[in-house]
């Protein structure tokens, strides 16, 4: 009877045991699942400090004699689309409101953009100069 008792402990103990395990591994799945799926739908509104720019140029203009705000508005008037350059690691970004009306003041500027980030596109929704300039 002694020794009925002791396996049946062991038994139960087994069974506990397996039974946190398959717990931990569902909430385990379960934590992994979310932030992916967080990061699908990502979208985050952020200020940046970078450039306007065009598409033809990305960071580097290469119209010799012509200021980079020329040359910007000769690349978008030639078919190019406005993009932005981000100082910190010049990183381009598409722009996806075209049309947004301080695009087209602020070509080749330096500025402080606000805007709506994903992915590689920024649906803009303030352009401001910077502090200090
Ligand atoms: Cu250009």
């Amino acid at each position: 009877m002694i020794r009925r008792a002791k396996w049946f402990a062991v038994a139960a103990a087994v069974v506990a045991c397996v039974a946190v395990g398959a717990a931990q591994a569902a909430k385990a799945s379960q934590s992994k699942d979310a932030p992916k799926a967080a990061a699908q739908t990502q979208t985050q509104t952020q200020t940046m400090m970078g450039k306007i720019s065009d598409s033809m140029c990305g960071a580097k203009h290469g119209m010799g004699g012509k200021s980079d705000a020329d040359c910007v508005a000769e690349c978008i008037k030639g078919g190019a689309q406005y993009v932005f350059v981000t100082d910190k690691d010049s990183k381009i970004y598409k722009i996806a409101n075209q049309k947004f009306a301080d695009l087209a003041v602020r070509a080749g500027q330096d500025v402080q953009l606000t805007g709506t980030f994903k992915d590689d596109t920024i649906t803009v929704s303030k352009i401001a100069m910077p502090k200090g300039k």
